[in-house]
């Protein structure tokens, strides 16, 4: 292929050429050869600079290298030959490269840039008795754009890099061996329709295969599966091209002919929650076909989402298809890693964002039960950078591209009961091309809705989507009182219509915070179906830190690692699971926040069960109560609830051991009461929690606070002593019994979460402002009656606004140092850019990341015990996860890894703690209403300033910060702050804690 050839090519509108019609994948009795494997390849930086003749069989190929076949170039080029990785900067086929919104090339449609790495790739086959049948070679993925050749024989071309491809190589298949040629260009006009927000990297990403199909084979196949709810029977009818029959033998259906409807008593429905499936035989006379069946009806009835006949809730992610070592590129264990953890996790639905998954995956969906919205290969964000100007959506040379796309969505995923919605594809802004697709989609299949959030006044979809709404919108939404739009009809129609969030809760770093806020407006208003947490899995790439004190460690790297000119940084860290599919804090409060059975203990007799299925009742679980006195099991038991049905409730009586035991008890009384699954069930193992509640019964009773009544203070010589505690002359503690320690100061800062760092986040206020920096001046050291007395003003340099810090401090005979702390805010939050960031509209006040007290231990290996919320890190607003009780972590096991460092591992509500080090030491921390708590071996600026998790060094101390409050999590870095309730304004406030070095 000559040069003009191919450049003619990659700037076409068209999708391709010389494809077959694209139809359903089936696991056939027809021969299927894997062309997976090693295949030899070689990367032309442009296509200037392509290989001549490289089809050619007898083309001499023997210096070329080896590329794994599936995979993409730059993932694979990340490893020397023996597997390990490459230092980076010394990738071998160029490199990975992260955008979001904006297109790494000039907008200048439909052409790419002249810097277009074009991957060939070429492997020999044998194939026998190729004569009888017709031959067929599948592509499963291929990114982006490539030509294929077979024995020197052009077959044609395709795009659409997550969507399947197939030629007809019956022609020119040979018995005995065979040469197969794959040009892989990066870029291509197809680029401009594919800018999800996700590394680009490229090649023949997904599996290769060679397809005989014998004559009487069927070409397509589709199977409707309706559900009758009210008969309670299945209706079947499968459409072939040929003719065929089917069998299902667990129904007693035998020979029914292709084409026919079929109603069938006694069948059991498929849902997310019981999904049920029935093997079938689909028989032609040339091949057998396995079907694996699920009865399902999908509809939308007075303006809800039904199944069955029942409104369904989606508790649900958007999943990309990641690996932090093959990139796109998943083995089928990681397919099933992900639907597991997501069955363990609650979450019952899954948006393919933003392109249809291996098919694989959607296999797993049907058998485990997840909701699937099946999303188009498309997105063309980018525009928005240009005002939309030329956006292909609007463009009618770009409509075969657009119906190609989702024409070989639906053929392909048409038969799998998971998928109940169509997308059209995401941010592709507004245009008659989607409209197009959407009116194909719906006449091709019309058991299925049909979903574009781009689409606002929802006039060809089924759906009202939307993302990132904050709560108070999404009320007025569940209400139907949100803003009219100018067009009456259009405002009628999309207030008809049921609703979902698309995208919502963005994960990104610490976070989500603000989840229960949701979750209780899509409980109140049943036309909000619920959503889908943007996003699934942190893409991370696997590196190697070669320098600093690290050198040699692992971490995670993210945009802006490979010097990529334009890049959006660690936007594209920001799942509910770590790269290495490690559940995030994130994962877990989701799991609790969407429990499907919620749990209330109304006082010391009776608990209440409300159900969120959908479609089963509540006798797969089984119920059990804990009581504990201070942390310390006082008792346990079943407690039996009888089936709730889907949506209902339950009330009932708690076992009266619990009263009594409660009764007796001095210290701090919680009951817990915890529903887990009875039986294993779709990936969820027998006794697997998954809803809890917890209530304080009683409080401890009130000890003693501040006595005056303790040791007197000594001065001595250069600064005091009280009891075994040292302090200096400016009062500042510099000895806990035989401990070193830098006493505590006032500190205001964190190091910023991802959510703190957004465009409308709070951070650039709260650096302003100086809180990053403050210097501490002693006002008074007063040593008086048994208590000595500091007070200290701080503030920022070229600043007014801090924090006057009183504290008195006293000590015991036993040798417990009492510390009485009060907060007092000076000058004012409320000036430069606090007074610019977005505070709701409301009048601005300035906030502050946190109001506590710092202080340096000693440093090395050492253990926190804590009684209060745990075992997981807590914030105000993600503590759903979280339970009262007695934890212990090592200072290790305390950090969270975010990919980005950031604020992480607070530990609230702690009445008590003990950190022993390893050494023998120990220090015990007591907090009689609760405070919260990290302790981490480097400082917050440390934290602040480290961009890799391998930034970071233990600095010889370790830091513990005790907070009276802090800031909010929220959802800033994609959507809303914190909610109001859950923001720190600086104010008055005042702790009791006590401090012992314990011997
Ligand atoms: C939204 C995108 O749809 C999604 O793909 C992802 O990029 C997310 O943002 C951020 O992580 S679009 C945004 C402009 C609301």
């Amino acid at each position: 292929m000559s040069f003009s050839e191919a450049d003619r090519n990659v700037s076409s509108f068209e999708p391709g050429a010389g494809r077959l019609k694209p139809r359903a994948g089936s696991a056939s009795s027809a021969r299927s050869i894997p062309l997976d494997g090693y295949w030899t390849f070689h990367l032309a930086p442009r296509l200037r600079e392509m290989s001549d003749g490289f089809e050619s069989p007898d083309f001499d190929d023997s210096a070329w290298a080896t590329l794994r076949v599936p995979g993409s170039w730059q993932m694979e080029g990340l490893r020397g030959p023996d597997g390990t990785l490459r230092e980076r900067g010394q990738a071998q086929w160029g490199r990975p490269a992260y955008t979001n919104v904006i297109y790494p090339f000039p907008i200048d449609p439909p052409h790419p840039p002249d810097a277009n790495p074009t991957g060939e790739y070429r492997r020999a086959f044998e194939v026998d008795r190729p004569g009888a049948a017709s031959w067929v070679l599948r592509f499963e993925g291929v990114d982006s754009h490539f030509t294929v050749w077979l024995n020197g024989m052009e077959l044609g071309w395709g795009t659409g890099s997550r969507l399947p491809t197939e030629f007809d190589v019956t022609q020119v298949l040979r018995e005995g061996p065979n040469v197969l040629a794959v040009r892989v260009h990066q870029w291509s006009a197809a680029s401009y329709l594919e800018d999800q927000d996700m590394w680009w990297i490229s090649g023949i990403f997904r599996s290769v295969s060679l397809l005989e199909r014998p004559v009487g084979a069927i070409g397509d196949h589709f199977v409707q599966a309706d559900f009758d709810h009210e008969a309670g029977e299945g209706i079947l009818r499968v459409e072939t091209d040929v003719p065929a029959v089917v069998d299902i033998p667990e129904l007693g259906v035998t020979g029914l002919p292709a084409g026919e409807s079929l109603r069938i008593p006694g069948v059991g429905p498929w849902s997310a929650e019981t999904p049920r499936l029935y093997a079938g035989v689909l028989t032609s006379e040339g091949e057998s076909i396995e079907l694996r069946i699920g009865f399902r009806t999908v509809r939308v009835v007075d303006g809800l989402i039904t199944v069955n006949g029942s409104p369904v809730r989606f508790r649900g992610v958007n999943r990309h298809e990641w690996h932090p070592e093959t990139g796109r590129t998943l083995d089928p264990e990681t397919m099933l890693a992900d639907v597991l953890l997501m069955k363990q996790h609650n979450i019952n639905a899954v948006r393919t964002s933003h392109y249809p998954p291996d098919s694989r995956f959607l296999d797993l969906c049907d058998e485990y039960g997840l909701w699937v919205i099946d999303e188009c290969d498309l997105e063309t964000h980018g525009f928005v950078q240009v005002g939309w100007d030329r956006n292909p959506s609007a463009d009618p040379r770009w409509r075969p591209a657009y119906l190609d796309r989702v024409e070989r969505m639906v053929e392909r995923d048409k038969n799998h009961p998971s998928v109940i919605m169509w997308s059209m594809g995401n941010e592709c802004g507004v245009g008659d091309n989607l409209r197009a697709m959407a009116e194909w989609a719906r006449s091709r299949d019309s058991t299925r809705l049909i979903h574009y959030e781009g689409d606002y006044d929802s006039s060809y979809v089924d759906v009202y989507s939307r993302m990132y709404v904050d709560i108070g919108e999404l009320e007025l939404i569940g209400k139907g009182a949100d803003e009219r739009t100018v067009d009456a009809q259009a405002d009628a129609h999309r207030r008809a219509l049921p609703v979902i969030l698309c995208e919502y809760a963005h994960a990104m770093g610490n976070g989500p915070g603000g989840l229960a806020e949701y979750e209780e407006l899509f409980d109140r208003y049943s036309r909000l179906h619920g959503g889908f947490v943007w996003e699934w899995i942190d893409h991370g790439i696997l590196q190697r830190a070669t320098e600093g004190p690290n050198a040699g460690q692992l971490f995670y790297a993210y945009g802006g690692d490979f010097g990529e000119v334009v890049h959006d940084r660690n936007f594209i860290a920001d799942g509910l699971v770590f790269p290495d599919r490690t559940p995030s804090p994130g994962l877990l409060e989701y799991k609790a926040a969407i429990a499907p059975v919620v749990l209330s203990i109304d006082n010391d007799s009776t608990l209440t069960v409300r159900s969120r299925f959908d479609h089963i009742d509540t006798s797969g679980l089984v119920f059990a109560w804990l009581l504990e006195e201070d942390g310390a099991e006082l008792g346990g038991g079943t407690v039996e609830v009888p089936p709730v049905p889907p949506r209902g409730t339950a009330r009932v009586r708690l076992d009266d051991t619990i009263a009594e035991l409660a009764r007796d008890a001095a210290g701090e009384i919680v009951l817990t009461v915890h529903a887990s699954q009875a039986k294993e069930r779709d990936g969820v193992p027998a006794g697997h929690e998954i809803a809890f509640t917890q209530r304080i019964l009683a409080e401890a009773r009130q000890q003693e606070t501040g006595s005056t009544e303790g040791l007197p203070v000594v001065v001595s010589q250069g600064g005091y002593r009280l009891g075994d505690a040292e302090f200096d002359s400016d009062g500042r503690l510099v000895m806990l019994g035989e401990l070193p320690v830098l006493g505590p100061r006032l500190d205001l800062w964190r190091a910023p979460t991802d959510n703190d760092l957004a465009w409308l986040g709070q951070a650039k206020a709260w650096r302003d402002l100086g809180l990053d920096r403050l210097e501490h001046r002693t006002a008074r050291v007063q040593p008086g009656d048994g208590e000595l007395v500091v007070e200290t003003v701080s503030m920022a340099a070229g600043r007014e606004a801090g924090m006057r810090t009183q504290m008195i401090w006293s000590a015991s005979p036993e040798g417990d140092l009492q510390l009485r702390l009060h907060l007092s805010p000076v000058g004012r939050f409320d000036t430069g850019l606090a007074a610019l960031i977005h505070d709701s509209g409301r009048v601005k006040r300035g906030t502050v990341p946190r109001l506590g007290i710092r202080m340096g231990l000693p440093g090395g290996e050492a253990t926190l015990e804590w009684y209060g919320l745990g075992p997981g890190e807590n914030y105000r607003d993600s503590r759903m996860a979280a339970r009262l009780g007695r934890h212990r972590a090592t200072v290790a096991e305390l950090q969270t890894p975010y990919v980005h460092p950031q604020e992480n591992g607070n530990r609230g509500a702690v009445r008590s703690a003990e950190i022993s080090w390893q050494t023998g030491e120990r220090v015990s921390i007591t907090a009689p209403s609760g405070v919260d708590v990290s302790l981490r071996p480097w400082t917050s600026e440390a934290l602040d300033a480290a961009r890799h998790t391998t930034d970071l060094v233990p600095d010889g101390k370790l830091w513990l910060n005790l907070d009276i409050a802090h800031y909010g999590l929220g959802s800033a870095a994609c959507g809303p702050d914190a909610w109001p309730a859950h923001r720190l304004y600086p104010h008055t406030c005042s702790l009791l804690v006590r401090l012992a070095q314990v011997r």
